[in-house]
């Protein structure tokens, strides 16, 4: 097999390294040959290519990749479990449109990372998983090598695309593959498998350069066809009821100027996914969020653009939707702007797919839309605007109040507060209850600042993204967490404090899982499941690396913590009490969770 790589040595430790020539007893006048090795190979594929951060952990066989590619002017922010530094990286991705790199260790490294790259896939988030592992003849054999696995097969139903590289000469190849499958068409989750032997493998420099790849146009445009324009068009002008919902794949298209076009020159009010909210500012007058079980049953003509009609859109059917039944068609017309072409019709009929990327279809129907445009009928918007002025001036008086203990309104009208203040300030949220009242109660105001669990409500992602986000804006990250939810990824506070990020955690603390009143029916010693320790210190953990902690019990005192952390940029977590009793069981999303009959 080896060709150019035919002398497998030992570690390189520079860029290039001079081979010993060996051709005639050390007499020739050949010139000494310049060498690189698989290490330097792989960070000048990511370097080539516009990389300019790894998130990862190091250790057998990556920790002195991780080294070189510091010592070469990476990035490289060095976490304490794989899984953290899996969502930081697809976080990233979905921030930048690079793919986030993410770089673990073998087979239990990588399984730990797995979990980020599957989400990463499910929400559409480019990241590539770079994963070193063990020796390929002796895992084929099952021979039992140190952290044994066959990781190219196990990633491959998770993620969008898997290559493994075995010679040095291919890692240009590699990287440059897992790029463009990471970020072109629908983004997604790439993993990258390359065994240890491949690092220290050697080859002339010379041609090492020529076979790195710089990967032109990763994610090309694709423009929609002028008839499935016209047709979309045709049927949003001769709705009666129309509504636009954005997605995270409109946050993510980056194609902010136009959406707002869109929405503002046809007038037809629109409904934020979470990820979406800022897309245009939650203030806005077109906004129909607050009044969401209106819009849904009633709208006649739905565009969705970079959302798909999965579990959080009721699968676009079904009482949610007008539908008589649980399955029922509520007897909406969609149009769907998406990349994907096998998106349309997954769960009810598409009446006018647009296939392409989000900022070509979007433009592709601003050039049909003038300024004779009809505006949506005003019964509809006068019908919308009651709803919300209804609910807007019910959420006031609640958020108004100030209940003793703390509760999650009274905690998050001053978020809300901080936020408006700092509307560059990126908000990371996870939680049950402490997500559903943040996402309805904190305004966002610009494009990408809302990062949250996604798809699949998937809890751990908060400090990894707070870290993230961090580092690719330099932003103040304000992260809204459950206590529960805080618990998947809380070590990485120490992450935080290493890297002094300016990163606020909010731990929205009821002591528990939904709510942290419950007990043990048997009496036992034991704790209920769902709860925790009372009244945890949590703000000790964050005192314990150097950051701030601080213990609050009310809205003035958060207050002053939240802009004190705003203020200083310093790591800081802040324990909120609340009324352990405020929650109630998975949040807004109870109808989803089965109980067992009562006897
Ligand atoms: O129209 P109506 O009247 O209906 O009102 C709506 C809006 O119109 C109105 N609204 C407004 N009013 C006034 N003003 C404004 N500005 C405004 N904006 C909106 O408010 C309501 C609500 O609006 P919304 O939110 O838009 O509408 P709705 O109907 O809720 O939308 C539906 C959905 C489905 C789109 C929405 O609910 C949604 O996005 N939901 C996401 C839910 C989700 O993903 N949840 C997380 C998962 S829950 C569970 O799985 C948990 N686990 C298990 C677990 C997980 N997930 N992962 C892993 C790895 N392991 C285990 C765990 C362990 S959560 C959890 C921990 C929980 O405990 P914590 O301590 O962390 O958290 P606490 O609960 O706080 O204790
Ligand atoms: P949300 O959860 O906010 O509803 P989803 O993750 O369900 O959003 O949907 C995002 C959709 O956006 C996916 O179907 C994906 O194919 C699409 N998408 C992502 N990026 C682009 C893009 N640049 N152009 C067009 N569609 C995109
Ligand atoms: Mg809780």
């Amino acid at each position: 097999m080896e060709s150019i790589t035919a002398a497998r040595k030992g570690t390189a430790s520079a860029a290039t390294v001079a081979a010993p020539d060996i051709t005639s007893g050390g007499q020739s006048n050949v010139q000494p040959q310049q060498e690189t090795d698989g290490f330097h190979l792989l960070i000048d594929a990511l370097k080539l290519n516009g990389i300019d951060t790894i998130f990862g952990l190091p250790g057998i066989p990556i920790s002195d990749l991780t080294r070189k590619a510091q010592a070469a002017g990476l990035r490289v922010i060095s976490f304490r479990h794989e899984q953290n530094a899996g969502y930081a990286a697809s976080i990233a991705g979905f921030m930048t449109q690079k793919p986030g790199i993410c770089l673990t260790v073998s087979a239990p490294g990588f399984l730990n990372g797995l979990t980020a790259l599957a989400n990463a896939t499910t929400n559409c988030f480019p990241m590539v998983m770079i994963s070193g592992s063990s020796e390929r003849e002796v895992v084929d054999l099952s021979q039992g090598d140190y952290e044994e696995m066959d990781q190219l097969a196990i990633a491959r139903p998770l993620a969008k695309a898997a290559f493994r590289v075995l010679h040095a000469e291919d890692i240009g190849v590699g990287v440059a593959r897992a790029i463009r499958a990471a970020v072109s068409g629908r983004p997604g989750g790439v993993y990258l498998d390359l065994p240890a032997k491949l690092f220290p493998q050697t080859m002339d420099a010379e041609a090492g350069r020529q076979s790195l790849i710089k990967v032109v146009d990763p994610a090309p445009r694709q423009i929609p066809s002028q008839d499935a324009v016209q047709r979309a068009l045709d049927l949003i002008k001769g709705a009666a009821r129309p509504l636009i919902i954005l997605g995270k794949g409109a946050a993510y298209s980056q194609a902010d100027a136009d959406i707002r076009a869109l929405v503002e020159k046809t007038g037809i009010p629109y409904l934020p996914m979470s990820m979406a909210k800022g897309l245009l500012p939650d203030t806005h007058e077109q906004s129909a969020a607050a009044a969401r079980s209106y819009v849904l049953p009633e709208a006649d003509v739905v565009v969705l653009i970079g959302a798909r009609l999965n579990w959080l859109l009721s699968h676009g059917k079904g009482k949610t939707w007008g539908g008589k039944s649980s399955k029922a068609w509520g007897g909406q017309k969609f149009v769907q702007v998406d990349i994907s072409p096998t998106e349309a019709d997954s769960n009810v009929r598409i009446d006018a797919p647009v296939i392409g990327d989000i900022g070509s279809c979007v433009k592709a129907m601003l050039a049909g839309i003038d300024a004779k445009w009809p505006k949506p009928p005003a019964e509809w918007l006068n019908a919308i605007g009651e709803r919300k002025s209804r609910n807007i001036a019910k959420m006031a008086e609640t958020l108004a109040k100030n209940p003793t203990p703390m509760n999650f309104h009274s905690a998050l009208n001053v978020v809300r507060d901080v936020i408006k203040a700092n509307p560059d300030a990126i908000l990371v949220n996870e939680g049950a209850n402490a997500l559903d009242f943040t996402r309805s109660i904190v305004d966002m105001y610009k494009p990408r600042k809302r990062l949250d669990v996604g798809t699949w409500g998937v809890m751990g992602i908060g400090m990894g993204f707070s870290i993230a986000a961090a580092a690719v804006s330099g932003e103040q990250v304000i992260a809204v967490e459950g206590d529960s939810a805080f618990g998947f990824s809380g070590m990485e506070v120490e992450t935080i404090c290493r890297y002094n990020l300016p990163v606020c955690v909010v731990i929205l603390n009821n002591n528990g899982v939904y709510r942290g009143d419950e007990v043990n029916p048997t009496g036992g010693a034991d704790p209920a499941p769902l709860a925790f320790t009372k009244d945890a210190r949590y703000e000790k953990l964050m005192e314990a690396f150097g950051g701030v902690g601080v213990h609050v019990t009310t809205p003035a005192e958060l207050r002053n913590a939240m802009e004190d952390a705003v203020r200083s940029h310093k790591p800081t977590l802040i324990n909120a009490l609340i009324d352990e009793k405020a929650g109630t069981e998975s949040g807004r999303i109870t109808g989803l969770n089965p109980t067992a009959k009562k006897a």
